[in-house]
């Protein structure tokens, strides 16, 4: 079966119904599917973005994360907060940390379309993907701060770490919003396109990360932030590390060989 992008239907996760999931080749399409509640993350369906990218499927190279509807997402289910204790607070936090950690360290890259609201929590979800599309409608928020509560899925730790503290700390104290051009000035996304073209775009990129060997791919996502938190001695012995051990992957030398032998492209400018 297929849906209207094409790709055939992941079967293996029909139970995950707020999420739309389709295979299209090496790249998996995961579409939050909330619309009416404008992709509004609950328990579930933070519970089902774990699901998804703790069991990725094997075929699968890259995932394309998106939103169905109007807007990517509206962050936190703000009517699931009300009667939370503030230990029952804790806990949900650490389950969406959970489930973002999954997403920035699972298995494959994972590049996201962003497209009106990506809020609170939707940016928090944004920021634990590897890569950022953003069409021109996009806009990010965190109006957290105006809520009277506190980034809780990974917010503080991730966003300043691509737009800074201090922009972080304007958006949270003043409820600034950025539009899609000054969130790319900011870094919170790294490529800026046309309304209805974040699809096409993301699943460009996405072709081109699977297509990439499994173990680079790898050291891009676990080794790479790490080493960005470690001193920097520390990280260039980690770095000698992982250079040697994807180095001496096979896929390593065959690519290599192949580029020696003129069978691989050359680095060219657009
Ligand atoms: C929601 C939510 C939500 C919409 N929780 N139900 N996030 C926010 O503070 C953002 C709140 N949402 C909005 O500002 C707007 O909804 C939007 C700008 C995103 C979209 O506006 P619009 O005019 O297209 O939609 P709407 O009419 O406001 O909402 C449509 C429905 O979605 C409506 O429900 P209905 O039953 O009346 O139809 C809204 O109540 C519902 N809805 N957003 C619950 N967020 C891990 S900690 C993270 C902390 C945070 O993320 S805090 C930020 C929360």
């Amino acid at each position: 079966m297929t849906n209207e992008q094409g790709g055939r239907r992941a079967e293996a996760f029909a139970d995950l119904n707020l999420l739309d999931i389709t295979l299209h080749g090496a790249v998996a399409h995961v579409r939050l599917n909330r619309p009416a509640k404008r992709n509004a993350i609950n328990d579930a369906l933070v519970d089902q973005i774990r699901t998804f990218f703790a069991n990725v499927p094997q075929e699968i190279g890259a995932v394309v994360l998106s939103g169905a509807g109007e807007h990517f997402c509206a962050g936190l289910d703000l009517s699931e907060l009300a009667e939370r204790s503030v230990a029952d607070g804790v806990i949900h936090s650490r389950l969406w940390h959970a489930a973002m950690d999954q997403v920035q360290f699972g298995r494959v890259p994972v590049v996201v379309v962003l497209h009106g609201a990506v809020v609170g929590g939707g940016l928090e979800i944004a920021s634990a993907a590897h890569i950022r599309v953003a069409e021109t409608s996009a806009y990010y928020g965190l109006p957290e701060g105006q809520r009277g509560i506190f980034v809780g899925g990974g917010g503080s730790a991730r966003v300043p770490r691509l737009a800074g503290v201090a922009c972080m700390t304007d958006m949270m104290l003043t409820g600034r919003v950025l539009d899609a051009h000054e969130g790319q000035l900011r870094g919170l996304s790294h490529y800026v396109v046309a309304k209805g073209e974040g699809l096409a775009k993301a699943f460009d990129l996405a072709t081109k990360i699977a297509s990439n060997a499994p173990l680079s791919n790898f050291a891009v996502m676990q080794a790479l932030p790490r080493i960005a938190d470690l001193s920097q001695s520390d990280g260039l012995f980690v770095e000698a590390l992982m250079a040697a051990i994807a180095q001496g992957d096979d896929a390593a030398k065959q690519r290599v060989r192949a580029f020696l032998e003129k069978r691989a492209p050359k680095v060219e400018k657009r």
